[in-house]
């Protein structure tokens, strides 16, 4: 576990940001994980159940006390049910975020969402092509509400596969259908999730875990790939920026506003506002030299991915960067904001703002956004924070930013690739670049902060793997200086000539954590380059510091994808030895794929590029011995 002597990050702002918020008295994340300790050894192993309330309940794992719950469940079934309701939580987080920009993009279609339009009309034809909308002769809106309607009826009950499984690639649908886990609708398996683990439904341990994947599949090829596709469409698809990370970012003679949360529908209008000359011109009479827009966690890299707008941190500098006093206004939406943040905000003269219908927090003025009234608020609460400029006291911005290169979409990758992903694939045939591994996730104070994401990640490049970044991976490794593309002297030769010779970095930010279906999309094109199944690629999956339900849910549509997947932390199932031995070895015979859980980064890396090269044998490429 963490060790509290030592310091909280590896990066250079997060220590210090974190004394200066206690010499200010501002309790964190990290004080409150201390006060945890020793966190519960049952839940911990997943033994516990408090589905109904015959119980709570738990399994000893010693074998002393009680096996089986007051129903009759033993670890097994407690273990396998608690873990599929984490998979359903995930995916109803990320698939509502599709839906609420399915609702904009309805909104648009209708005329009523006032800022909001369509800006990529080829993606719009692109995905209306997909979902089988009829083009000819209609209109942008037309198309528009027609693909916003199929889009919706993939949510429901009326198919018997969402529209966008038909993007991978053929051998991996015949094995969906073969196990019986194509998923039919995204609700609908989130639905059935909650469902079969209610008491007395299913309780079979292996039937649920198919369940799980099924759910998590619903998410990673239908909510989160609409939530990514529709973004693309609305506010256009990421082509490379280059920016800045790290606290550094805010400004000490600017108004700084951050947005943080996950739904680019709030953060593309005040990234707007911010521009707005009349603001503007107001910030200059308060004395500010400009209005400061940056991000954290991955709202901001939604802005960055598209718009080149710096980010302030990830998921355990939230509340770390309010310490700077910089902050004029917190503009959130939904999902990873620590309820205490409003509290940690106090000490400041920072407004902190809520946006969401569906999301309240303590210490926050609440002011909901619709596609409606959208562009007016934003505009409303920019004027406030400029207004609030003039409450500031003395400010501590304790680094200077770190450049980065971010906004790298499936289109302009394959862009810079001339056009088709065959270089990629010829690069890794030869050897150059042994393969590809997607990091992803979050941060987690069991962990020391970005340790592991800087740690794994250069080790891999080291060793000629690529990396794609996404979430509060992509921030790490942007404060680690990995996205510059000099940042190819840390690479090893073959990845180095590669990359050297693009222009890229040799670690890719592909973006927020929907957006790791632009993984899954770009897998698929080398797969069918190649003629095989996505099991079949030198790839993997990681998420080193993962801590939230949603993460579970994307390491499950990875594997049942096909795409072997490392943890850091290990998942709550350790009190079954049955689901642990299933997920980390029997689905390699159900989907060709499983997880593998280490902690330690260094030894992670062993264990990825012994896959890979295991990958690259089956193949038939040259491979290395590792290990
Ligand atoms: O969706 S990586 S801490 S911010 S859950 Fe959250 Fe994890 Fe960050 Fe983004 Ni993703
Ligand atoms: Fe206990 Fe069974 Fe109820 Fe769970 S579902 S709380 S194990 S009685």
């Amino acid at each position: 576990m963490f060790d509290p002597n030592e310091p909280i990050s590896v990066t250079k702002d997060g220590p210090l940001l974190h004394a200066k918020a206690r010499r200010d008295g501002v309790e964190t994340v990290f004080e409150r994980h201390q006060a945890q300790q020793p966190q519960c050894g049952f839940c911990d192993m997943g033994l516990s159940c408090r589905i109904c309330i015959m119980g709570p309940c738990r399994v000893d794992p010693f074998g002393e006390g009680p096996q089986q719950g007051v129903c009759g469940a033993d670890a097994d079934i407690i273990v396998a049910r608690n873990l599929c309701r984490m998979i359903a939580a995930g995916a109803a987080s990320h698939s509502d975020h599709g839906r609420d920009l399915v609702e904009v993009l309805a909104s648009v279609a209708a005329g009523t969402a006032g800022g909001y339009k369509i800006r990529n009309e080829e993606k719009l034809r692109q995905l209306a092509g997909e979902y089988g909308v009829a083009l000819e002769g209609r209109s942008p809106g037309e198309i528009a509400g027609a693909l916003a309607d199929a889009m919706m009826e993939d949510y429901g009950m009326r198919r018997k596969a969402i529209t966008l499984v038909k993007r991978a690639p053929e051998k991996r649908r015949a094995c969906w259908d073969a196990v019986g886990i194509t998923p039919r609708g995204i609700d609908r398996e989130t639905s059935e999730t909650l469902h079969r683990t209610h008491m007395g439904v299913d309780n079979g341990w292996q039937s649920l875990l198919l369940q799980g994947l099924r759910n998590a599949l619903s998410d990673g090829w239908g909510g989160s790939m609409i939530a990514t596709e529709v973004s693309d469409i609305l506010f256009g698809v990421p082509a490379p920026h280059t920016t800045a990370v790290n606290a550094g970012v805010l400004k000490a003679d600017q108004v700084n506003i951050v947005v943080h949360g996950h739904n680019p529908v709030v953060s593309e209008m005040v990234s707007a506002a911010c521009q707005d000359p009349a603001l503007l011109a107001a910030a200059e009479a308060q004395g500010a030299q400009g209005i400061n827009l940056v991000g954290v966690c991955c709202t901001g890299n939604e802005l960055l991915m598209r718009r080149g707008i710096a980010m302030a941190g990830n998921h355990l500098m939230t509340e770390l960067i309010l310490s700077t006093g910089a902050v004029e206004m917190m503009i959130v939406d939904y999902q990873c904001i620590m309820p205490a943040i409003g509290q940690a905000a106090a000490s400041y003269h920072t407004e902190m703002i809520s946006t969401s219908d569906k999301a309240r927090f303590p210490g926050m003025d609440h002011h909901e956004f619709h596609p409606q009234n959208a562009a007016e608020l934003a505009a409303g609460l920019v004027q406030r924070a400029v207004d609030n400029f003039a409450n500031r006291t003395e400010t501590y911005i304790p680094v200077t930013p770190q450049a980065a290169m971010g906004g790298f979409s499936v289109e302009t990758l394959i862009g810079a690739l001339g056009g088709t992903p065959d270089p990629l694939i010829e690069a890794i045939k030869a050897g150059q670049i042994r393969g590809a591994v997607g990091i992803v996730g979050c941060n987690n104070p069991k962990i020391r902060h970005d340790y592991g994401h800087v740690t794994l990640t250069r080790r891999l490049i080291e060793n000629d793997i690529l990396v794609v970044d996404t979430g509060c991976v992509s921030v790490a490794n942007a404060k680690a200086g990995y996205k510059l593309p000099e940042a190819i002297e840390m690479a090893g030769p073959g990845l180095k000539a590669v990359c050297g010779s693009l222009g890229i970095p040799p670690v890719l930010h592909l973006g927020s954590c929907v957006d790791n279906v632009r993984i899954l999309v770009l897998l698929s094109a080398l797969a069918d380059s190649l003629g095989v199944d996505l099991s079949d690629l030198p790839v993997a999956g990681s998420a080193p510091e993962w801590y939230s339900e949603k993460a579970v849910t994307i390491g499950a549509y990875f594997v049942a994808s096909g795409v072997t997947t490392h943890l850091g932390p290990m998942p709550p199932i350790a009190g079954s030895m049955q689901v642990v031995g299933l997920l980390t070895e029997g689905l390699n015979d159900v989907v060709g794929a499983s997880f593998a859980v280490e902690p330690d980064p260094q030894k992670a890396a062993v264990f990825l590029q012994a896959h890979i090269e295991g990958k690259r044998q089956a193949l038939g490429l040259d491979h290395r011995t590792i290990g």
